[in-house]
């Protein structure tokens, strides 16, 4: 072996061990890199929840209204008003005046803070009709006729005012108005009854 071909050799050989050990292979990170695994089982929704939440109470809207004693009465009592199919019925419970009848009604304004209870209003009367006893299409919305008080002093009245409602906002409706119960009898006469002071006032609060 000439020199020359000892040297070849030996460069090849560097050569090739060279290029061998020449890493050609891919930097290992990349591919080693995981790929994105899907986000953890996305939160499907739960069946469960919009039923729920789609579905209203169906239990019907009752609203209990505690009186107050106005014009120096020494009223005491509360009014429960029920939605219904029908309107609204209210049973209402009075004791403390003279017996007899007093004319009960629904005044158009829920505001009781006056002493005679006239901070209420008029009768509620949205579609300025005659003022009328219950039974008659003459009426005002508000009318609830008389509750009759016995020789104990206390009484009840359970009625219920066609047409009217406990819808938020509604032109029908009894909440935000206020429940009078007065002196005297309502003689169903015009323009509201004659039944004299408000012994008792209260807030229907929706
Ligand atoms: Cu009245």
């Amino acid at each position: 072996m000439k020199t020359g071909t000892f040297v070849s050799c030996i460069a090849w050989g560097l050569l090739s061990f060279a290029c061998a050990g020449q890493p050609s292979e891919p930097p290992a990170a990349p591919e080693s890199t995981p790929p994105a695994e899907p986000p953890a089982a996305p939160a499907e929704a739960s069946p469960a929840a919009e039923p729920a939440a789609a579905a209203p109470a169906a239990a019907p809207r009752t609203i209990e209204v505690p009186l107050e004693a106005k014009s120096g009465s020494k009223l005491a009592g509360k009014a429960v008003l029920t939605e219904t199919e029908g309107g609204v019925h209210v049973v209402l419970t009075v004791e403390g005046i003279a017996p007899g009848d007093h004319g009960a009604h629904v005044h158009e304004t829920g505001d009781c803070s006056s002493p005679d209870g006239k901070s209420a209003g008029g009768h509620f009367n949205p579609h300025s009709k005659d003022h009328g006893l219950p039974g008659g299409d003459k009426r005002h919305l508000g009318d609830l006729g008389n509750i009759t008080i016995g020789k104990d002093g206390k009484g009840s009245l359970d009625i219920t005012a066609p047409g009217a409602n406990l819808k938020e906002g509604d032109a029908q409706s009894f909440v935000g108005r206020a429940i009078i119960v007065h002196a005297k009898k309502d003689d169903g006469g015009q323009p509201v009854g004659n039944a004299g002071d408000r012994l008792g006032c209260g807030v229907i609060k929706g």
